[in-house]
């Protein structure tokens, strides 16, 4: 990244202004692969100082088109007319990201991104579609710093790394539709596991109906999934277009957070999520250093010519890498 000329503390000051300049450049520096970046990163990390813990982060998961966005936006009004300073992360599966392409036209938020106490971003995915950048938690910290309260962030209803999300936010609401039938609407019991609270969307004209019973479907599948902290996943039928039920998921929302931060889920699942983003990126560290070695490069070649003569890969590369100590 071609840097501004701020000093570490500079550049915290701005951002705890959330000003959008600086918000913007530091977003974009963690998102950034270059190393000289990644020591400004850590600098600009330092002179921010300890994190603040007020938000809350919840992730919005839900097949393409199941108005993940149009739920962001109403939400994310609500929310900043009530006072909450609400920042959106809108993970965008294209690798154009940094050549222009700023979301589609549906997903821009337009009314949202105008409000003055919001802040939409659009996050590369994290190469896979559905995944989440390894930035993503960087770039979460850096809006708590900027003073977002509320942070949103919608995930990519495709892949196999829908799940990905809950490894960032303290809530993840799933958006089903008013499909009946036999089958949960194609949603994947993985899905369905991680899911704090459903809403069934677009419960508006002639769908209402189908609505109501879509949900007291879900709350009947709902039986057959475990949980072991006890909280009864709450089912709501919605319209994000209308806002008809809003009100309504946002008191199941906040009746989630005082209930899990009561019973110590809440910063007991941050504390794994930490930890998990420490073994995650110490793997992916730890992979990308290998490639560059050329003594592993030549056990790896042999192990590899070994496993495709049928030999087992715990066994090639034992063989590979330690037959020689
Ligand atoms: N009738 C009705 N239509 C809705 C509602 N919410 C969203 N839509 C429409 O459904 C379509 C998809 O909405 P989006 O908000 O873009 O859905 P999405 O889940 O973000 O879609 P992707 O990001 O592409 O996965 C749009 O045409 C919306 O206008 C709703 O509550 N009622
Ligand atoms: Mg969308």
């Amino acid at each position: 990244m071609n840097g501004p000329s701020w000093t570490p503390e500079e550049w915290a000051d701005g951002i705890r202004r959330a000003d959008r300049a600086f918000l913007g450049r530091a977003l974009s520096l963690v998102e950034s692969h270059l190393d000289e970046d990644a020591e400004r990163a850590a600098a600009l990390f330092a002179a921010l100082g300890p994190a603040p813990q007020q938000s809350l982060r919840l992730a919005i998961t839900g097949n393409p088109g199941a108005g993940k966005s149009t739920l962001t936006e109403a939400l994310g009004l609500h929310w900043a007319d009530m006072g909450q300073h609400v920042a959106v992360l809108a993970v965008d599966p294209s690798s154009s990201l940094h050549r222009g392409s700023i979301l589609g036209d549906k997903t821009r938020m337009d009314l949202l991104s105008k409000h003055p106490k919001a802040f939409i971003r659009p996050v590369a995915s994290g190469g896979q579609l559905g995944g989440v950048a390894a930035s993503t938690r960087a770039a979460i910290e850096l809006l708590e710093y900027a003073g977002y309260t509320r942070i949103i962030l919608e995930t990519v209803g495709v892949g196999q790394n829908e799940t990905d999300a809950a490894h960032y936010v303290d809530v993840m609401l799933l958006l089903a539709l008013p499909n009946t039938g036999d089958e949960v609407q194609g949603i994947k019991r993985g899905i369905m596991e991680c899911a704090d609270l459903i809403a069934v969307n677009k419960c508006d004209g002639s769908l209402v109906e189908a609505g109501v019973r879509a949900a007291a479907q879900l709350r009947e599948s709902l039986k057959w999934f475990r949980r072991d902290d006890g909280w009864n996943v709450p089912v709501i039928a919605l319209s994000a277009q209308t806002r008809q039920g809003l009100i309504e998921l946002d008191e199941a929302l906040n009746r989630f957070e005082r209930w899990t931060r009561g019973t110590g889920q809440f910063d007991a699942r941050r504390a794994q999520q930490r930890a998990h983003a420490w073994s995650e990126a110490w793997q992916r560290f730890v992979a990308h250093w290998a490639e560059e070695q050329p003594n592993l490069a030549r056990a790896k070649a042999q192990a590899k010519e070994a496993f495709d003569q049928g030999q087992s890969a715990e066994v090639a590369l034992r063989a590979a890498f330690y037959a020689k100590k």
